[in-house]
């Protein structure tokens, strides 16, 4: 029996000194000391010794178990201080590597110039307001003075919604609820998305941009009107550009008029105008609508129209983008195709 222990022993200990790894090195661990292993079994033989033999055989037996316990520890030292030397010399991080570069977007050309807009008008004191995209009928066409059978509700031009509401057609009605909130004076722009049922084509689609204004206090009059939009015009296009006002009709406003600009492509410049692709010989663009707040309107708001009084404009936002960034097609806009829109 003591030749076998020894046999045992010598073997385990080729097993231990042999094991490659971790596992290999748990196998050769079950093989000697698990249920079905060579000292365990050899322990259990113990039993048919006789009682003089026995406390001798046991000693031994306990000896060799010490010992392999000692070289299955230092073995598994070895083994985990190789595996953590390999993976340190596997995983080195380079760190002179150069670093991956972030994309960083830029501004849509859109958002550049409502942006520029809203600054010009905070700077006079105006405060920036906005409202739902989806209108009831009453904030969108009746409390502008246009009553049913107008031909602005047709529904060719306007998006009806389940309910009787409304897309908005223009951002007016942002300025009917602050007018509605009953604190005066107001100065406020509202700048947003506004529908209209138009196909797409260059210079036309179903959503587009407007900015609309709204000054109300009392003494307001048109004087307050042409200095405040000639000073936004010098501020968006730059000093020494002229401005003219046009009548025309609007229901919400009365008077109406529209503002031209001196055209920023030729500078009315006799030869150049010619050709201008912006103004097309005329010397003159086309900016904004405007007027008066009509009194039915004032009314219809909660205003007094014999105490108060107030101005109004309105703007279309891409045909000022696509003057301003040379963009000849209003798509180009709403595509949102990578290769334009890196170019701003
Ligand atoms: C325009 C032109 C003229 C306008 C009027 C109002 C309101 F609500 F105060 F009556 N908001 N916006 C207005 C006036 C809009 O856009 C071409």
């Amino acid at each position: 029996m003591k030749d076998d222990l020894l046999k045992i022993k010598g073997q385990a200990l080729d097993s231990i000194a042999q094991a490659a790894d971790l596992r290999a090195l748990e196998d050769v661990r079950v093989a000697t000391f698990g249920k079905k292993g060579t000292v365990t079994a050899l322990s259990r033989t113990m039993g048919s010794l006789s009682a003089e033999e026995r406390p001798a055989m046991g000693q031994m037996v306990n000896e060799v178990k010490d010992a392999l316990e000692a070289a299955f520890t230092a073995k598994k030292q070895g083994l985990a201080d190789a595996a953590l030397e390999a993976s340190l010399a596997d995983e080195k991080i380079d760190i002179t590597l150069p670093g991956r570069n972030f994309a960083l977007g830029s501004k849509h050309p859109l958002t550049t110039v409502i942006d520029e807009i809203c600054r010009i008008f905070m700077g006079m004191g105006y405060e920036i307001a906005t409202g739902p995209d989806v209108e009831t009928d009453y904030h969108n066409f009746e409390a502008l003075n246009i009553p049913k059978n107008h031909p602005a509700r047709d529904e060719q031009d306007t998006f009806y919604v389940e309910g009787g509401h409304v897309l908005r057609t223009h951002t007016s009605p942002v300025q009917i609820r602050k007018m509605s909130e009953g604190r005066l004076p107001i100065a406020a722009v509202a700048p947003g998305k506004v529908f209209r049922s138009d196909e797409v084509d260059a210079t036309h689609s179903p959503v587009f941009h407007q900015i609309e204004g709204l000054v109300v206090d009392k003494g307001i009059h048109m004087g307050h009107l042409k200095g405040a939009l000639t000073v936004f015009a010098e501020a968006l296009f730059g000093e020494g550009v002229k401005t003219r006002f046009r009548p025309h009709h609007f229901p919400f406003t009365e008077p109406s008029a529209e503002m031209d600009i001196s055209c920023f492509g030729c500078g009315q410049d006799a030869e150049k105008m010619q050709d201008c692709r912006i103004c097309k010989g005329e010397g003159w663009v086309e900016l904004l609508g405007c007027g008066m707040v009509h009194p039915k309107v004032l009314a219809g708001c909660g205003i007094d129209p014999e105490v108060y009084s107030g101005f109004a404009f309105g703007m279309g936002l891409e045909r000022i983008a696509m003057q301003r960034y040379n963009i000849d097609d209003m798509r180009l806009l709403f595509d949102n195709d990578m290769r334009f829109l890196k170019q701003f």
